[in-house]
């Protein structure tokens, strides 16, 4: 339907911020295939010059206009290699170090991101269909983990909210639902955890999914999202701890009735529903007034939600 099967016309070259390391392996496997990196960048969506195997995933997550009132947090940006190799994805391993290199391989093409339940226009999406429907932008923002890391990481992303209105929600949603991908052949950390309620699944309210921070990201570091980081779409809702940032997606529903979260029905006396990071409210086993910063390990305080107070306190007054 959407479907722009050559390069986008906002296809632009890596940016500085590249690791040198990674851009180095990408010149090497570009001229393995006897393609300089010259012919490369100077291909546009007019040239229709044929894929490079591998390229076909790499084409999303690289847009994008950089949203400069999402910028400033007040902290560096994490480096590119931790956010790639530091990790929370269970469906793969609970060991944060390991799970960039179990999901290596992970098959995120093709793929599908079925929208179900109160929109005009349900369906199947491609990742692609939907990044034609809302142009995807660049955003800086922190990222806080309920185990108290944090990061401060550049996503690519499309504003869920206009999303949704593209899709024709309808007015008598009141909360949206998200499925994660369920491949345990692929995904060896399914079968070590068998009791848990497999696929992951998260919720959030319909005034939280329509509030303009929240993303559908497809890149991160100006790249298509490496599987580790939860490719080829993930949540990103900044104000609230990591766990609801679900990975993976393969369904969306609007529903009208409070669908349940997989951490909270896990342990509903440690991760709330809403699990907002509010530094005031300890997790019964450790302190969320404090976070650990990846890149320094330096200790700093918890900002309510996690700095972005200004932007969502008015949707939890009462
Ligand atoms: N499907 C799925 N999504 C998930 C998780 C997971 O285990 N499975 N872990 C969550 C947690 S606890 C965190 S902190 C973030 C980590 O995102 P990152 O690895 O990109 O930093 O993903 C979240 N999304
Ligand atoms: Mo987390």
């Amino acid at each position: 339907m959407f479907g722009i099967h050559v390069r986008p016309s906002w296809w632009l070259p890596e940016r500085a911020a590249t690791e040198e390391k990674i851009h180095l392996d990408r010149r090497r496997l570009l001229r393995s295939f006897g393609i300089g990196a010259g012919l490369l960048l100077g291909r546009n969506a007019a040239s229709l010059a044929p894929l490079l195997p591998g390229e076909g995933e790499r084409r999303t997550g690289i847009p994008r206009r950089k949203n400069p009132d999402y910028r400033a947090v007040g902290r560096p940006l994490t480096p590119e290699r931790l956010a790639a190799t530091y990790n929370n994805f269970y469906e793969f391993t609970t060991d944060k170090r390991q799970v960039h290199m179990l999901a290596g391989d992970f098959r995120v093409e093709p793929w599908e991101v079925e929208f179900a339940g109160l929109f005009e226009h349900e369906g199947r999406y491609s990742v692609r269909d939907l990044e034609a429907l809302v142009p995807p932008e660049e955003r800086v923002y922190r990222f806080r983990c309920v185990e108290a890391w944090s990061m401060v990481v550049p996503w690519t992303g499309l504003p869920l909210g206009d999303l949704l209105r593209r899709l024709g929600l309808r007015r008598e949603a009141r909360f949206l639902r998200f499925v994660t991908v369920s491949r345990p052949e692929a995904m060896p950390g399914m079968k070590a955890l068998p009791s848990y309620p497999w696929p992951y699944f998260e919720a959030l309210r319909i005034d939280e999914a329509l509030h303009p921070l929240t993303l559908l990201a497809t890149g991160i570091y100006g790249k298509a999202l490496p599987p580790q980081n939860g490719a080829p779409v993930r949540l990103v809702v900044p104000w609230k701890y990591g766990l609801k940032n679900i990975k993976s997606i393969v369904r969306i529903e609007a529903t009208r009735k409070r669908p349940p979260t997989l951490w909270n029905r896990l342990q509903p006396a440690e991760y709330s529903w809403l699990s907002n990071v509010e530094p005031w409210k300890p997790h019964p086993r450790w302190s969320q007034a404090t976070e650990r910063r990846l890149d320094t390990g330096e200790r700093i305080p918890t900002l309510p939600y996690n700095g972005y107070a200004a932007e969502v306190g008015s949707l939890y007054r009462d």
